[in-house]
Protein backbone atom coordinates (compact mmCIF):
# COMPACT_ATOMS: atom_id res chain seq x y z
CA UNK A 1 0.00 0.00 0.00
CA UNK A 2 1.30 3.32 -0.79
CA UNK A 3 2.23 5.82 1.97
CA UNK A 4 2.97 9.43 2.93
CA UNK A 5 6.05 10.99 3.99
CA UNK A 6 6.54 13.87 6.43
CA UNK A 7 9.66 15.69 6.50
CA UNK A 8 10.46 17.70 9.36
CA UNK A 9 7.08 15.89 11.32
CA UNK A 10 9.16 16.80 14.66
CA UNK A 11 8.55 21.01 13.85
CA UNK A 12 5.72 23.50 15.08
CA UNK A 13 3.41 22.38 12.19
CA UNK A 14 4.83 18.76 11.51
CA UNK A 15 3.99 17.05 15.04
CA UNK A 16 0.22 18.73 14.37
CA UNK A 17 0.13 17.88 10.79
CA UNK A 18 1.43 14.18 10.78
CA UNK A 19 -0.90 12.84 13.49
CA UNK A 20 -4.32 14.47 11.40
CA UNK A 21 -2.57 13.32 8.65
CA UNK A 22 -2.92 9.77 10.65
CA UNK A 23 -6.67 10.44 11.41
CA UNK A 24 -7.32 10.97 7.86
CA UNK A 25 -6.03 8.03 6.25
CA UNK A 26 -6.49 5.13 8.72
CA UNK A 27 -5.80 2.33 6.01
CA UNK A 28 -2.83 4.49 4.33
CA UNK A 29 0.77 4.66 7.02
CA UNK A 30 1.69 8.00 7.52
CA UNK A 31 5.51 7.99 8.03
CA UNK A 32 7.11 11.22 9.78
CA UNK A 33 10.53 12.12 9.46
CA UNK A 34 12.97 14.66 11.40
CA UNK A 35 16.50 15.12 12.29
CA UNK A 36 15.93 13.33 15.68
CA UNK A 37 16.72 10.04 16.38
CA UNK A 38 13.52 9.24 18.17
CA UNK A 39 9.91 11.65 18.17
CA UNK A 40 7.59 11.37 19.99
CA UNK A 41 4.45 10.71 16.90
CA UNK A 42 1.76 7.98 16.94
CA UNK A 43 3.07 6.08 13.98
CA UNK A 44 6.20 5.14 11.74
CA UNK A 45 8.65 7.98 11.93
CA UNK A 46 12.39 7.36 10.58
CA UNK A 47 15.68 9.75 11.34
CA UNK A 48 15.89 11.69 7.92
CA UNK A 49 18.42 14.71 7.07
CA UNK A 50 16.80 16.27 4.12
CA UNK A 51 20.43 17.37 2.82
CA UNK A 52 21.27 13.63 2.28
CA UNK A 53 19.63 12.09 -0.75
CA UNK A 54 20.73 8.72 -0.15
CA UNK A 55 18.64 8.40 3.14
CA UNK A 56 15.64 10.53 1.94
CA UNK A 57 15.60 7.55 -1.47
CA UNK A 58 15.80 5.31 1.14
CA UNK A 59 12.68 5.73 3.53
CA UNK A 60 10.83 6.57 0.13
CA UNK A 61 11.44 3.51 -1.42
CA UNK A 62 11.41 1.34 1.95
CA UNK A 63 8.09 2.99 2.95
CA UNK A 64 6.36 2.74 -0.92
CA UNK A 65 5.81 6.58 -0.74
CA UNK A 66 3.63 8.25 -3.29
CA UNK A 67 2.87 11.22 -0.85
CA UNK A 68 5.36 13.44 0.41
CA UNK A 69 4.49 16.47 2.86
CA UNK A 70 8.09 18.39 2.29
CA UNK A 71 7.82 20.60 6.01
CA UNK A 72 11.56 20.20 6.78
CA UNK A 73 13.14 24.03 6.72
CA UNK A 74 15.00 26.63 8.35
CA UNK A 75 12.80 29.78 9.23
CA UNK A 76 13.21 33.58 8.72
CA UNK A 77 15.46 34.70 11.81
CA UNK A 78 17.75 31.36 12.00
CA UNK A 79 18.37 31.83 8.39
CA UNK A 80 19.49 34.68 8.95
CA UNK A 81 21.79 33.98 11.89
CA UNK A 82 22.62 30.67 10.09
CA UNK A 83 22.72 30.82 6.50
CA UNK A 84 25.00 28.02 5.49
CA UNK A 85 22.30 25.72 7.70
CA UNK A 86 19.14 28.04 5.48
CA UNK A 87 21.02 26.89 1.90
CA UNK A 88 21.42 23.38 2.57
CA UNK A 89 18.08 22.73 4.10
CA UNK A 90 15.85 25.03 2.12
CA UNK A 91 17.52 24.98 -1.43
CA UNK A 92 19.66 21.52 -1.43
CA UNK A 93 16.37 19.67 1.00
CA UNK A 94 13.76 20.67 -1.80
CA UNK A 95 16.29 20.05 -4.75
CA UNK A 96 16.87 16.37 -3.11
CA UNK A 97 13.17 16.57 -2.50
CA UNK A 98 11.71 17.49 -6.05
CA UNK A 99 14.74 14.91 -7.90
CA UNK A 100 13.40 11.99 -6.01
CA UNK A 101 10.16 13.01 -6.97
CA UNK A 102 11.29 12.91 -10.69
CA UNK A 103 13.46 9.58 -10.39
CA UNK A 104 10.98 7.43 -7.94
CA UNK A 105 7.52 8.61 -9.81
CA UNK A 106 5.84 10.54 -6.45
CA UNK A 107 2.27 11.20 -7.07
CA UNK A 108 2.13 14.28 -5.64
CA UNK A 109 4.30 16.76 -3.37
CA UNK A 110 3.08 19.46 -0.82
CA UNK A 111 5.39 22.03 0.59
CA UNK A 112 4.30 25.18 2.12
CA UNK A 113 5.48 28.49 0.95
CA UNK A 114 5.18 31.69 3.24
CA UNK A 115 4.55 35.13 3.12
CA UNK A 116 7.85 35.88 3.75
CA UNK A 117 7.85 35.84 -0.52
CA UNK A 118 6.65 39.28 -0.12
CA UNK A 119 9.58 42.44 0.54
CA UNK A 120 9.41 45.90 0.56
CA UNK A 121 8.11 46.57 -2.76
CA UNK A 122 5.48 44.52 -2.61
CA UNK A 123 2.48 45.96 -3.00
CA UNK A 124 -0.19 46.18 0.07
CA UNK A 125 -2.52 42.91 0.19
CA UNK A 126 -1.10 41.37 -2.91
CA UNK A 127 -2.33 38.61 -4.83
CA UNK A 128 -0.27 35.56 -6.42
CA UNK A 129 1.29 37.47 -9.16
CA UNK A 130 2.59 40.08 -7.53
CA UNK A 131 6.38 41.48 -7.05
CA UNK A 132 8.43 39.46 -4.80
CA UNK A 133 11.18 41.43 -3.22
CA UNK A 134 12.61 38.86 0.21
CA UNK A 135 14.83 40.48 2.09
CA UNK A 136 16.38 37.22 3.23
CA UNK A 137 17.63 34.03 2.97
CA UNK A 138 14.21 32.24 3.75
CA UNK A 139 12.09 34.35 2.00
CA UNK A 140 14.01 33.48 -1.16
CA UNK A 141 14.37 30.27 -1.01
CA UNK A 142 10.44 29.99 -0.76
CA UNK A 143 10.70 32.05 -3.80
CA UNK A 144 12.71 29.23 -5.67
CA UNK A 145 9.95 26.86 -3.92
CA UNK A 146 7.43 28.49 -6.13
CA UNK A 147 9.61 28.91 -9.21
CA UNK A 148 10.95 25.00 -8.75
CA UNK A 149 7.58 24.00 -8.46
CA UNK A 150 6.32 25.73 -11.57
CA UNK A 151 9.42 23.98 -13.14
CA UNK A 152 9.12 20.79 -11.89
CA UNK A 153 5.58 20.40 -13.29
CA UNK A 154 5.59 21.49 -16.96
CA UNK A 155 9.56 19.99 -17.07
CA UNK A 156 8.36 16.55 -15.44
CA UNK A 157 4.74 16.57 -15.18
CA UNK A 158 5.40 16.56 -11.13
CA UNK A 159 2.30 17.48 -8.93
CA UNK A 160 3.68 19.84 -6.57
CA UNK A 161 1.01 22.12 -4.63
CA UNK A 162 1.47 24.22 -1.34
CA UNK A 163 0.67 27.58 -0.05
CA UNK A 164 1.87 30.47 1.43
CA UNK A 165 1.27 30.39 4.83
CA UNK A 166 1.21 33.33 7.58
CA UNK A 167 2.89 33.09 10.80
CA UNK A 168 1.05 30.42 12.47
CA UNK A 169 -0.10 30.57 15.71
CA UNK A 170 -0.35 27.04 17.91
CA UNK A 171 0.81 25.51 21.31
CA UNK A 172 2.24 22.00 21.97
CA UNK A 173 5.56 22.32 20.05
CA UNK A 174 6.87 26.34 19.99
CA UNK A 175 7.79 27.80 16.58
CA UNK A 176 11.11 27.13 15.63
CA UNK A 177 13.15 30.54 14.52
CA UNK A 178 10.41 32.27 12.55
CA UNK A 179 10.22 36.14 12.43
CA UNK A 180 6.40 35.62 13.65
CA UNK A 181 7.04 33.80 16.85
CA UNK A 182 6.39 36.64 19.34
CA UNK A 183 2.59 35.62 18.31
CA UNK A 184 2.98 32.77 20.05
CA UNK A 185 5.59 33.53 22.66
CA UNK A 186 3.48 36.36 24.05
CA UNK A 187 0.66 33.90 25.33
CA UNK A 188 3.22 31.52 27.19
CA UNK A 189 4.48 34.96 28.66
CA UNK A 190 1.09 36.00 29.64
CA UNK A 191 0.09 32.80 31.24
CA UNK A 192 3.13 31.43 32.67
CA UNK A 193 4.68 34.98 33.42
CA UNK A 194 2.05 37.94 33.43
CA UNK A 195 4.55 39.60 31.06
CA UNK A 196 6.56 39.41 27.59
CA UNK A 197 8.94 41.63 25.93
CA UNK A 198 7.76 41.54 22.13
CA UNK A 199 10.92 42.08 19.89
CA UNK A 200 8.89 44.01 17.59
CA UNK A 201 7.18 47.17 17.81
CA UNK A 202 3.58 47.29 19.18
CA UNK A 203 2.29 48.99 15.53
CA UNK A 204 3.77 46.07 13.56
CA UNK A 205 0.94 44.30 11.74
CA UNK A 206 1.26 40.81 9.90
CA UNK A 207 -0.69 38.18 8.56
CA UNK A 208 -1.06 35.31 10.92
CA UNK A 209 -3.29 32.03 11.10
CA UNK A 210 -4.31 29.36 14.06
CA UNK A 211 -3.18 26.02 13.60
CA UNK A 212 -6.51 23.77 12.94
CA UNK A 213 -6.91 26.78 10.21
CA UNK A 214 -3.14 26.09 8.52
CA UNK A 215 -3.71 21.99 9.06
CA UNK A 216 -7.16 22.52 6.84
CA UNK A 217 -4.88 24.76 4.30
CA UNK A 218 -2.31 22.18 3.73
CA UNK A 219 -5.02 19.34 3.46
CA UNK A 220 -7.25 20.90 1.22
CA UNK A 221 -4.60 21.97 -1.46
CA UNK A 222 -3.26 18.57 -1.13
CA UNK A 223 -6.84 16.90 -1.98
CA UNK A 224 -7.84 19.17 -4.45
CA UNK A 225 -8.25 18.10 -7.88
CA UNK A 226 -5.68 19.15 -10.07
CA UNK A 227 -7.99 20.34 -12.77
CA UNK A 228 -9.29 23.02 -9.94
CA UNK A 229 -5.79 24.32 -9.04
CA UNK A 230 -4.81 27.25 -10.95
CA UNK A 231 -1.38 27.96 -9.05
CA UNK A 232 1.02 25.34 -7.20
CA UNK A 233 2.56 26.44 -4.21
CA UNK A 234 1.52 30.41 -4.52
CA UNK A 235 -2.27 30.52 -3.07
CA UNK A 236 -2.31 32.80 -0.39
CA UNK A 237 -4.54 32.17 2.42
CA UNK A 238 -5.68 34.93 4.52
CA UNK A 239 -6.91 34.41 8.15
CA UNK A 240 -6.33 37.24 11.02
CA UNK A 241 -4.27 40.48 11.03
CA UNK A 242 -3.30 42.34 14.08
CA UNK A 243 -0.71 43.85 15.74
CA UNK A 244 0.97 42.71 19.25
CA UNK A 245 -0.66 45.82 20.54
CA UNK A 246 -3.80 44.48 19.55
CA UNK A 247 -2.92 41.21 20.38
CA UNK A 248 -2.10 42.49 24.17
CA UNK A 249 -5.52 43.97 24.56
CA UNK A 250 -7.60 40.82 23.36
CA UNK A 251 -5.33 38.69 25.84
CA UNK A 252 -5.91 41.02 28.37
CA UNK A 253 -9.63 40.78 27.84
CA UNK A 254 -8.63 37.08 30.04
CA UNK A 255 -5.77 38.14 31.85
CA UNK A 256 -6.13 41.57 32.54
CA UNK A 257 -2.70 41.79 34.55
CA UNK A 258 -0.36 41.00 31.49
CA UNK A 259 1.86 43.74 31.01
CA UNK A 260 4.03 43.54 27.83
CA UNK A 261 7.63 45.39 27.07
CA UNK A 262 8.81 46.16 23.65
CA UNK A 263 12.11 45.77 22.54
CA UNK A 264 12.47 46.04 18.76
CA UNK A 265 15.53 43.41 17.60
CA UNK A 266 17.09 42.87 13.91
CA UNK A 267 13.38 40.59 13.51
CA UNK A 268 11.92 44.08 12.83
CA UNK A 269 13.18 44.61 9.72
CA UNK A 270 12.20 41.20 8.52
CA UNK A 271 8.47 42.33 9.88
CA UNK A 272 8.49 45.35 8.19
CA UNK A 273 9.46 43.84 4.85
CA UNK A 274 6.10 41.42 4.83
CA UNK A 275 2.60 42.86 3.94
CA UNK A 276 0.08 43.55 7.13
CA UNK A 277 -2.76 41.02 4.48
CA UNK A 278 -2.93 39.16 1.54
CA UNK A 279 -5.39 38.61 -1.06
CA UNK A 280 -6.63 35.68 -0.81
CA UNK A 281 -9.62 35.36 -3.62
CA UNK A 282 -7.44 32.52 -5.54
CA UNK A 283 -7.65 30.13 -2.88
CA UNK A 284 -11.25 30.85 -2.01
CA UNK A 285 -12.47 30.40 -5.21
CA UNK A 286 -10.45 27.21 -6.29
CA UNK A 287 -10.64 24.92 -3.66
CA UNK A 288 -13.02 26.77 -0.98
CA UNK A 289 -10.52 28.43 1.26
CA UNK A 290 -12.64 29.79 4.57
CA UNK A 291 -11.10 29.91 7.47
CA UNK A 292 -12.72 28.79 11.03
CA UNK A 293 -10.57 31.06 13.47
CA UNK A 294 -11.62 34.87 13.61
CA UNK A 295 -9.06 36.55 16.25
CA UNK A 296 -11.04 37.01 19.56
CA UNK A 297 -11.51 32.50 19.43
CA UNK A 298 -7.81 32.07 18.49
CA UNK A 299 -6.82 34.51 21.74
CA UNK A 300 -9.67 32.41 23.83
CA UNK A 301 -8.95 29.32 22.32
CA UNK A 302 -5.04 29.35 22.66
CA UNK A 303 -4.70 30.74 26.81
CA UNK A 304 -7.33 28.15 27.50
CA UNK A 305 -4.60 24.99 25.83
CA UNK A 306 -1.60 27.19 26.88
CA UNK A 307 -2.78 27.29 30.23
CA UNK A 308 -3.87 23.68 30.22
CA UNK A 309 -0.74 22.45 28.81
CA UNK A 310 1.63 24.35 31.72
CA UNK A 311 -0.34 23.07 34.01
P1 LIG B 1 9.86 24.28 12.39
O1 LIG B 1 11.15 25.01 12.41
O2 LIG B 1 9.01 24.27 13.59
O3 LIG B 1 10.09 22.76 11.98
C1 LIG B 1 10.98 22.41 10.94
C2 LIG B 1 11.50 21.03 11.24
O4 LIG B 1 12.46 20.72 10.24
C3 LIG B 1 12.22 20.91 12.60
O5 LIG B 1 11.61 19.90 13.37
C4 LIG B 1 13.64 20.57 12.23
O6 LIG B 1 14.25 19.64 13.13
C5 LIG B 1 13.47 19.96 10.85
N1 LIG B 1 14.69 20.03 10.07
C6 LIG B 1 15.60 21.04 10.01
N2 LIG B 1 16.63 20.68 9.23
C7 LIG B 1 16.35 19.44 8.77
C8 LIG B 1 17.06 18.53 7.92
N3 LIG B 1 18.25 18.82 7.40
N4 LIG B 1 16.47 17.33 7.67
C9 LIG B 1 15.28 17.01 8.21
N5 LIG B 1 14.59 17.81 9.04
C10 LIG B 1 15.13 19.02 9.30
O7 LIG B 1 9.06 24.82 11.13
P2 LIG B 1 7.48 24.83 10.91
O8 LIG B 1 7.00 26.09 11.45
O9 LIG B 1 6.88 23.55 11.35
O10 LIG B 1 7.45 24.96 9.32
C11 LIG B 1 7.11 23.89 8.47
C12 LIG B 1 7.02 24.44 7.06
O11 LIG B 1 6.02 25.46 7.02
C13 LIG B 1 8.30 25.10 6.56
O12 LIG B 1 8.44 24.89 5.19
C14 LIG B 1 8.06 26.57 6.81
O13 LIG B 1 8.78 27.37 5.91
C15 LIG B 1 6.57 26.66 6.53
N6 LIG B 1 5.95 27.82 7.14
C16 LIG B 1 5.83 27.90 8.49
C17 LIG B 1 5.25 29.03 9.06
C18 LIG B 1 5.07 29.17 10.55
O14 LIG B 1 4.69 30.26 11.01
N7 LIG B 1 5.30 28.12 11.34
C19 LIG B 1 4.79 30.05 8.24
C20 LIG B 1 4.97 29.96 6.86
C21 LIG B 1 5.52 28.82 6.32
C1 LIG C 1 8.73 33.11 9.88
O1 LIG C 1 8.43 34.09 10.59
O2 LIG C 1 9.83 32.91 9.38
C2 LIG C 1 7.63 32.12 9.56
C3 LIG C 1 6.99 32.48 8.27
C4 LIG C 1 6.00 33.56 8.22
O3 LIG C 1 7.28 31.88 7.27
N1 LIG C 1 6.71 32.11 10.65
Amino acid sequence: MPSTLVTGAAGQIGSELTPRLRERHDRRSVVGSDLHEECDVSGPYESVDVTDRQQLRQVIREYNVDTVFHLAAILSATGEKRPDAAYRVNFDGLRNVLELGRELGLEKVIVPSSIAVFGPDTPPEPAESTILSPTTLYGISKVMTELMADYYGRRYDLDIRGVRLPGIISHGTLPGGGTTDYAVEAFYGAVRQGEYKYFVRPDTKLPMMYMPDAIDALVSVASSDLSDLQHQCEYNVGALSFTPRELTAEIRNHLPEFEPTYEPDERQAIADSWPDTVDDTAARRDWGWDPEYGFAAMVSDMIDNVASDLR
